[in-house]
């Protein structure tokens, strides 16, 4: 039976230098700016719903079929936030439910070094991805790594890799993404910051769809990282893909 969560955000107030720090980093987080409870809950929600045990692999798209997500990607606070950090209007338009459930198949899974919008090539800056953390994040269960910075670059060069449902490595970790070349990857290691983030359960952080980034997998024996990512269009802007294994539906933010 449908339970609906209550979606309890905060409204937040923007200031220029906010927006200064997302454009030096190329990313912002935001502790607290959902609940605890509602974290939680929409946790437990997914997993049971939506989660396949004993792998829990990813889930795409849940805001498509189920109201509780549909109420997360449009809430109004989080939109205005987004609208905010874009400077336009924008459309919702896809999303990732990302269990790393402790001991599970996909715990390991441990993205290589990657830009997101490699995936639908949108124009610079139109494409953003905002990540909901379920759980507290950090490097020991799987959590973001960062190159601060490294937003500026532009679209590198990358080798497809099978991302969904991608297969172990003898050490039980997979290596998903759209892994940008060794000569680039060099360079960006050298030039910008590496960051390990550290993000509690209620957190969220807007990423730059041009930043490259990866994760640790989840080695930990005692907790979970879920992560719901949701993304962004600027409204009007045009994506070279539409994607094979997420499609692209835009979803009209008010
Ligand atoms: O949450 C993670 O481990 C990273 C996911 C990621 O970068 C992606 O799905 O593009
Ligand atoms: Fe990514």
């Amino acid at each position: 039976m449908f339970k609906k969560i209550l979606i309890n955000s905060n409204k937040v107030n923007l200031k220029s230098s906010d927006f200064k720090k997302y454009e030096t980093d190329g990313f912002y987080l935001r502790k607290n700016f959902f609940s605890k409870k509602t974290a939680k809950e929409l946790k437990k929600y997914a997993e049971k719903y939506y989660g396949e045990p004993p792998r829990y692999p990813i889930t795409l798209n849940i805001h498509r079929k189920d109201e509780n997500f549909l109420n997360v990607i449009t809430d109004k606070n989080l939109t205005k936030l987004v609208k905010f950090f874009q400077k336009s209007k924008i459309d919702a338009l896809n999303d990732q439910m990302i269990y790393k459930k402790k001991k599970s198949t996909y715990a390991g899974q441990s993205w290589t070094y990657h830009q997101d919008n490699s995936y639908p090539r949108a124009k610079y800056g139109s494409y953003v991805i905002v990540h909901f953390f379920l759980d507290d994040s950090t490097p020991k269960n799987g959590g973001l790594i960062f190159f601060k910075g490294s937003h500026k670059e532009n679209l590198l060069p990358n080798k497809l890799r099978v991302s969904h449902r991608e297969r172990k490595n003898k050490k039980g970790v997979t290596r998903p993404g759209r892994t940008i070349n060794k000569i680039d990857l060099e360079r960006v290691k050298n030039t910008y910051q590496k960051i390990d983030l550290n993000a509690s359960s209620g957190s969220i952080c807007v990423m730059h769809s041009y930043l490259v980034h990866g994760s640790y997998p989840n080695n930990s024996k005692i907790k979970d990282r879920a992560t719901y990512s949701m993304a962004y269009l600027n409204r009007g802007s045009r994506l070279k893909f539409s994607g094979l294994v997420s499609k692209k539906i835009r979803t009209k933010i008010n």
